[in-house]
């Protein structure tokens, strides 16, 4: 009885909740329908339908934000990802006819055509961008978003995708999730960041989809000529980017969703990690290996096996009695720690963690209040609410227990969040959301960047003076502001070296520059080609760091016989003589978006040859890097594109635009000789670069480094820069920092560099030591400012040689310029 006189009624209340759908039985997505009104606003325009609602607004050196609603009504924007400060608008001019409504931004115009309610983009000069081909539909808390996907698009982002970096044709989920030992096409994996970047031509332009809940896009998987988004859920939220180029679109969509700040030095540096190293005397052993074979490492990671039963922020009393011992011990070799976290708490009313947590009600939680138990590495696990920002606050301030003794990073694990018994967290358990509480379905994605972000702000609340380190497994948009991320449980075979590259750079694509993946792969044991191969590629990769499974064979770059041994140490080596340009990398991404790799397509975007090119990469500015990927190979073929490329350091020259073919020999091919430099990894340069490479060290920061040289490259023209600073430390943000710009004029009768440079702070480096590649033949002269320098030119390997002190050009607003005389 009650049930029959319920079913009218909650037709009824279904009607009012969704105005427009037609009858309770309608399964169908309603789509916006013709106009009603158009609403002024500041940043734009709100557009009323039969269907509900769009609201158009211009966001400050953003692009457009539009948000739909299928009840006319738009709630306080709430975002996890989006930084408050970002979003401020800016008014467009606004144009209405008849047919349509025409707002006129700065780089981008909109045109909501009325009948029916459809929006359009396209560039200032009138190109066509993104068209909405039905738009926006809602089908009960279900959205879904189709626009239209030109024949000549090409889709990229994403994140850590496993399949080609150009996503054109594919469908992909979005719903953070445990897999070990993934393989290539497989997905959902750990991170979802809902951002695309499209190609139409040479032409680029990005969306990002605001959305935390379980998602879907379709580049013509299903969709044929439509491109589409679905969500369970959320407001349809999403912002477009102009470009022309892939840099303005990163730019842009950074500016949104933050940037990575800039990590401290020792970051960059080589990691070593294990499942897991313990008891302290092993973790004393380790570092022992490497300075005394002298293979420079800076960090040194605790899995799982030092705590206490697995409690997070407890250490174990038999593996490590004294941690503060063990960390002043490493500290004086040069080594920093890094400990895992993970984001469950054991239920044991016997742990203070536990018990507080509890008391305050800072776990997710059943309806009505119980706190949710699953299953992880502790056994009975509850869940931190991260949405709080109480609970935020509450963990950050477990971390001092760590930074007391000196614990210097922090790794987060398991965060998807992972669950031995569902998989993940129920959609049904809640949490609190400061005022806005929301369901696992909801939060599920965003979780692992919340939880980051208290580990951040822990950070920068105890220790002010240090920057943060922070590595996270999953990830939303947004993650990058506050931590580096692998790419997870990756397995040692010959499919996850291609694998690692095109998901580290999807990632890099996707506004997270601070990635890695497991150097030789974490599931099973790599062979000692895998492993150099795979050293030789991940040496380039912004997040460097060996990691082995539990039980794996031993995985130290040392292991695998002398000659091996000597290679590895070579890489590493190399890694750390080019960290005064990688350092500079970083930089540049925290000044404007770009990646640190970088895919071909964000340098070269109007060559069409690129856009397959999933296992070649920029390292920074001008160093190109295309790792041998398969067994068994000497040699591999490298798309080279337009300009004059040298190969490092054996300075053969390449015309580009073209594939060429490149000596890689197997370290066993090397031979033993003492002078081994690098030559088991095709690596180039760009004509006109300067390169500035340290000296090799032991670790970073082992001892000053006042001279750097600078690798020059003739034949070209270019614009090359040197950011120094501290290092580590706050300072630079007061102006304690130094940059340094190149600019190179390969002419006829002398190459040119003009040298200028803003800013000083002490440490920053007061000798160069510039090498010129590529003359013909000894200059007939070498002047600074004018004024004639002593040069030598080695005639055997073509090598000029002239030294360059910084007070030449340090200070002068003018700078100087040294030209080569031919
Ligand atoms: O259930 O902490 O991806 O890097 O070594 C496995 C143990 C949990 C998964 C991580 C891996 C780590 C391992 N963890």
């Amino acid at each position: 009885m009650t049930r029959r006189t319920a079913a009218p009624l909650l037709v009824l209340a279904c009607l009012l909740a969704h105005a427009g759908t037609l009858a309770a039985q309608d399964s169908r997505y309603t789509f916006l329908g013709d106009w009603r009104a158009t609403d002024r606003l500041p940043g734009g325009v709100t557009v009323r339908a039969a269907n509900g609602a769009v609201r158009v607004e211009q966001i400050e050196g953003v692009g457009f934000r539009f948000r739909y609603s299928a009840i006319g009504r738009f709630d306080t924007l709430a975002s996890w990802a989006t930084i408050p400060e970002s979003l401020a608008v800016a008014a467009p001019e606004v144009a209405e006819t008849p047919d349509a409504v025409t707002l006129r931004g700065r780089d981008l115009v909109v045109t909501i055509r009325k009948r029916p309610v459809r929006v359009s983009v396209a560039d200032a000069s009138g190109r066509a961008l993104f068209a909405e081909s039905l738009g926006f539909g809602r089908q009960g808390s279900r959205v879904a978003h189709l626009v239209a996907r030109p024949p000549e698009a090409h889709y990229f982002g994403l994140g850590e995708q496993t399949v080609p970096l150009d996503r054109s044709g594919g469908s992909y989920v979005l719903w953070n999730t445990d897999t070990p030992g993934y393989r290539p096409g497989d997905g959902p994996l750990y991170a979802s960041l809902p951002f695309y970047l499209a190609l139409r031509g040479a032409l680029a332009y990005g969306v990002y989809y605001d959305d935390t809940f379980r998602s879907e896009f379709d580049f013509g998987a299903a969709l044929e000529e439509h491109a589409g988004f679905f969500a369970d859920g959320g407001e349809l939220r999403y912002y477009v980017f102009a470009g022309p180029a892939v840099a303005d679109v990163l730019r842009r969509y950074t500016r949104l969703t933050g940037r990575a700040p800039l990590p401290p030095r020792w970051a960059l540096g080589y990691q070593q990690s294990r499942w897991s190293y313990y008891p302290d005397s092993e973790v004393a052993r380790v570092a022992e290996g490497f300075r005394s074979r002298g293979i420079p490492c800076d960090v040194l990671y605790l899995d799982i096996d030092y705590m206490d039963g697995y409690r997070v922020f407890t250490w174990s009393p038999q593996r490590f009695p004294d941690p503060r011992r063990l960390l002043a011990d490493l500290r004086e070799r040069g080594f920093k720690l890094v400990v895992i976290v993970d984001p469950g708490v054991k239920v044991d009313s016997g742990y203070d963690v536990y018990r507080e947590g509890l008391a305050r009600r800072l776990f997710a939680a059943w309806p009505g209040g119980a706190p949710y138990v699953g299953q992880v590495w502790p056994g009975r696990t509850t869940f931190p609410d991260f949405t709080k920002a109480e609970t935020r606050q509450w963990w950050g301030d477990l971390h001092r227990r760590y930074f007391d003794v000196g614990v210097a990073g922090i790794w987060n694990d398991m965060n998807e969040p992972s669950n031995f018994g569902g998989h993940t967290v129920p959609d049904v358990v809640e949490f609190g959301g400061d005022g806005r509480p929301a369901s696992a379905a909801e939060v599920h994605n965003a979780y692992a960047l919340l939880e980051a972000r208290a580990t951040y702000d822990a950070f920068r609340r105890l220790q002010p003076d240090r920057r943060p380190f922070v590595l996270t497994r999953a990830a939303f948009a947004g993650a990058q502001r506050y931590t580096a991320i692998w790419t997870g449980d990756n397995a040692a075979n010959w499919d996850h070296l291609p694998l690692a590259l095109r998901m580290v750079l999807g990632l890099e694509l996707s506004g997270m520059p601070f990635a890695g993946a497991d150097v030789g792969g974490f599931i099973g044991s790599p062979d000692a080609e895998l492993y150099s191969r795979f050293l030789e590629a991940a040496a380039f990769f912004p997040f460097f760091r060996t990691h082995a499974e539990f039980g794996a064979e031993r995985r130290e770059p040392w292991v695998f016989g002398p000659v091996y041994e000597a290679a590895n140490r070579e890489m590493i080596r190399l890694r750390y003589r080019l960290l005064p340009h990688l350092y500079t990398a970083f930089w540049q991404h925290a000044r404007d978006g770009r990646p640190v790799a970088r895919p071909l397509v964000f340098a070269y975007q109007s060559d069409p040859a690129v856009l397959g090119v999933d296992d070649e990469f920029l390292f920074g500015d001008h160093l190109l890097v295309a790792p041998v990927v398969r067994e068994g190979q000497d040699a591999r073929e490298v798309y080279l594109p337009r300009g004059t490329w040298y190969r490092y350091p054996t300075d053969e020259r390449y015309e580009g635009g073209r594939r060429v073919t490149a000596s890689a020999p197997r370290v066993n091919a090397w031979g033993r000789d003492d002078s081994l430099f690098v030559r088991g990894v095709p690596l180039f340069v760009e004509a006109g670069a300067v390169i500035p490479m340290g000296p090799a060290m032991q670790y970073v920061g082992e001892r000053p480094a006042d001279t750097l040289d600078l690798e020059v490259y003739d034949g070209g023209s270019a614009v090359s820069e040197l950011y120094e600073d501290e290092g580590e430390g706050f300072g630079y943000t007061r102006g304690a920092s130094r940059l340094t710009t190149f600019t190179t004029r390969g002419g006829d009768d002398a190459l040119e560099i003009g040298i200028t440079t803003a800013g000083t702070f002490p440490g920053a480096a007061s000798v160069f030591r510039v090498r010129v590649h590529g003359l013909a033949a000894a200059p007939r002269a070498v002047t600074v400012g004018g004024a004639p320098a002593e040069a030598a030119f080695d005639a055997r390997v073509r090598v000029l040689t002239f030294t360059l002190r910084a007070d030449r050009f340090a200070g002068s607003p003018a700078g100087a310029t040294v030209r080569v005389v031919r």
